[in-house]
């Protein structure tokens, strides 16, 4: 079968030779060129902004400010401020020329009054309300309490308890594509082409927005160069240049530059823990008391980042008594919103950090700790109600354990020759596939090409091979007849997208789900065709036999029978044609789980991997080297993420980290190897039994990347990223 097999990626040969198109490739006749002026101040009374100026010159044909759209929880003002700055990099007004230098060189004619009003940007002072961070309005705006059991008791009787203030930073998704957008004017429709990881939902929310000013909106996806989770939902600019273009009647376009994009794309985690843990001599964790303080920015539509995190806090483990108070702050910096994880990495660090925090102050062998709380049963309702689905915990951590032994010898041998070298491991509770459902729809053609459109809409995953690996299988045809399609909401009528590790398992299942479908009506055609009785006839290896005769129809020749007048069908006993739509969904999360280990030595005052593995069970690979390409991608963007990257407000509000030569992310000099493998035990309730793997990484990297560290270091850790200073002998 070609499920489970590691087959090479159908998506590559086309963007390898150069002959993708990113929506910047994609040039369209009488084009505006859209460019935005944004606030250099975090927080300002806004006087006045005038773009008169900028409209008399030539090659300019339009420019405003001011533009209100009312969208939930975004910032007052969306998606231009109008009389309240609120961070650096917010919109405040744009112009639209006939080429982008002369709308860059048009926005210095833009003129804007303000008045510098003070700012607020660590989380834990805005709490206090001194300086508002949106004049008038408190900055807690999100209080949450999640409580089971008593902590506080059991702390009282715990033989230790540790207190921790554990820190990360915020970070800035940095896709290789910066965002942009191009809107297709035609009187009633509008196409907006869209580096989104959800067309459907950028069409839902743009329709909200100007439904009454179009008759529909067709959103394309072209080819997106990563997103990482900051691509979901629409964005101030994709509002303004879609009324821009409303406005204007012409075809427009926006593209970012990194230095906007690094200020205007929404910043990922920043959220800080304050926690007390405590456990017996024998090492059972008996309770946890976390105080949760997300720095939201200049928005509030992050809060469900810190619901997750706080839900997933007690992660693989059995302790009951806990309490998580969530405190959602706003600062005067970008909005915060979902980045590759989104909320489990968080999640993660944390319980991973107090396991490894109590194994040292009772003395005791972290991996042991971990042994004596690991959960032994599912599925289990975790003291927040999550129910933890299926899997065995303990095998995996104990295979994990045999490779973390082995590189901890190899370590004392290293270090008895005075080098500064530690080994960090962790296990770590992954929740994915995230709701509710997806669709899937197959179409065979008259010449027999099958042609499957799925309602996800990977961008830079590889999702096409692995769906085309299930439906070939499924269908008994070669990989070759398969062709997957997305990324159009005028193709498939409703659909969700690519995130939170869904598309294999959702967008998977829906295109098993339809081929079955597909098969029946095979069955049904062929039997016309074939004049037999359906009993007579099986579907088995891409044709429709008679079980009694032996004679068969090819799925392609029932197709192009059905489909073409040459086929001399004249009257149908059965409707013709060969097509089929389904949509899945599951009825929970589901929780793959996994562990990482990692040697690093610290040379000239810099982490360097030594060595990395990484075990997972996500129920059913697909393709293992799908899976396997998502999991090397992920721990090199959680090592960025515990020791290279950070993003760095001044406490006035201004970037300090706004370009790539201040804001440091991984490159393929800071980039090692690392060994995976995987088990197949805990499966999902699915027709195709998988779990999502997209994420995993994220999670799993920064726990046991920060332990190794600290174990090279001799110092306790408890802010990513490391900073220089943490890693002085
Ligand atoms: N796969 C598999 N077997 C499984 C599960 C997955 O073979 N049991 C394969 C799939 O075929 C697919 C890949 O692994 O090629 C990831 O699938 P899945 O876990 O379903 O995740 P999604 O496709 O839904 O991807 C979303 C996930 C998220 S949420 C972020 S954020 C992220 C990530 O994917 N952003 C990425 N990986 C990324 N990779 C790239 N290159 N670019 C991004 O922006
Ligand atoms: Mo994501």
């Amino acid at each position: 079968t070609l499920v489970g097999s590691r087959i090479r990626r159908i998506e590559d040969p086309r963007l390898i030779t150069g002959k993708g198109q990113y929506i910047d490739d994609l040039d369209l006749p009488d084009t505006l060129f859209l460019a935005i002026l944004r606030s250099n101040v975090a927080h300002a009374k806004l006087k006045r902004v005038d773009v008169s100026d900028a409209l008399k010159m030539p090659g300019v044909v339009d420019a405003f400010s001011g533009l209100n759209i009312k969208v939930e929880n975004r910032p007052r003002n969306f998606p231009m401020a109008s009389t309240e700055i609120l961070y650096e990099g917010q919109p405040l007004a744009c112009v639209l020329a006939t080429d982008r230098y002369t709308a860059y060189d048009a926005l210095e004619r833009v003129q804007v009054d303000f008045e510098e009003i003070p700012a607020v940007t660590d989380p834990l002072e805005a709490v206090k309300e001194s300086v508002s961070a949106v004049e008038g309005e408190k900055n807690l705006v999100y209080t949450k309490t999640y409580s089971s059991g008593n902590p506080q008791r059991a702390l009282d009787g715990s033989d230790r308890v540790v207190e921790l203030q554990l820190e990360i930073s915020r970070i800035y998704p940095a896709a290789m594509e910066t965002r942009g957008l191009l809107v297709t004017y035609t009187p009633n429709l509008l196409t907006v082409y869209a580096p989104t990881q959800s067309p459907h939902f950028m069409r839902r929310y743009l329709l909200e927005a100007f439904g009454k000013d179009v008759q529909d909106i067709r959103v394309i996806q072209p080819d997106v160069g990563g997103a990482f989770g900051s691509k979901l939902f629409p964005y101030p600019e994709d509002y303004i240049t879609v009324y821009a273009s409303l406005r204007t009647r012409r075809s427009v376009k926006w593209i970012s530059t990194r230095s906007e994009d690094i200020r205007s794309t929404y910043h990922g985690r920043g959220q800080i823990h304050r926690v007390k843990a405590g456990a017996r001599k024998d090492g059972t964790l008996t309770g946890i008391v976390d105080d949760l303080y997300i720095d939201l920015g200049a928005a509030s539509h992050g809060t469900y980042l810190a619901d997750i995190a706080a839900t997933m806090l007690p992660g693989p483990y059995s302790v009951r008594d806990v309490l998580v108070n969530v405190y959602g702050v706003r600062t005067n910096k970008t909005p915060l919103d979902q980045y590759r994880g989104a909320g489990r990495p968080e999640a993660s660090f944390v319980i991973e950090r107090i396991m490894d925090a109590l194994a040292d102050e009772i003395g005791m062998d972290p991996i042991e700790m971990r042994k004596r709380n690991l959960l032994r049963e599912l599925p289990y309702k975790n003291p927040f109600g999550l129910q933890y689905d299926s899997g065995d915990y303990l095998q995996l951590l104990e295979r994990a354990e045999k490779v973390f032994r082995e590189m901890e010898s190899r370590a004392r041998d290293l270090q008895r020759t005075g080098r500064r070298v530690g080994v960090g491991f962790d296990f770590y509770l992954e929740q994915n596939n995230f709701g509710p459902w997806e669709s899937a729809s197959i179409r065979v053609r008259g010449d027999g090409k099958i042609i499957v459109i799925i309602g996800a809409a990977p961008h830079g995953q590889g999702t096409a091979t692995g769906i085309a690996q299930i439906v070939a299988d499924e269908l008994g045809v070669n990989l070759e007849d398969v062709d997957v399609r997305w990324g159009d909401t005028s193709m498939i009528g409703e659909a969700y997208g690519t995130y939170g590790s869904r598309s294999l398992t959702l967008a998977g299942n829906a295109a098993i789900m339809a081929s079955r479908k597909l098969k029946e009506k095979a069955v049904r055609l062929a039997a016309q065709f074939m004049k037999s009785d359906v009993e007579e006839l099986r579907y088995e290896q891409g044709k429709v036999t008679n079980v009694k005769t032996g004679k068969f129809m090819t799925l392609k020749e029932i197709a192009s029978k059905s489909m073409s007048s040459l086929g001399g069908v004249w009257r149908y006993r059965e409707e013709p044609g060969l097509e089929a739509t389904a949509y899945f969904g599951l009825n929970n999360y589901t929780y793959p789980y996994g562990s990482h280990v990692v040697m690093v030595e610290i040379v000239d005052g810099r982490p360097r991997v030594l060595d990395y593995y990484a075990l997972d069970d996500i129920g059913k690979v697909v393709n293992p080297m799908l899976a396997e390409g998502q999991v090397r991608g992920g721990v090199i963007q959680g090592f960025g993420e515990t020791v290279l990257e950070e993003i760095v407000y001044s406490e006035n509000g201004s970037l300090l980290t706004g370009n790539f030569s201040d804001y440091a992310i991984p490159t393929a000099v800071e980039s090692f190897n690392v060994k995976w493998e995987y088990l197949e035990t805990g499966k999902s309730e699915a027709l195709l039994p998988s779990k999502g793997i997209g994420e995993g990484a994220t999670i799993g990297t920064p726990p046991a990347l920060l332990r190794a560290i600290e174990k090279a270091t001799g110092k306790k850790l408890t802010r990513l990223p490391v900073r220089p200073e943490d890693l002085l002998p």
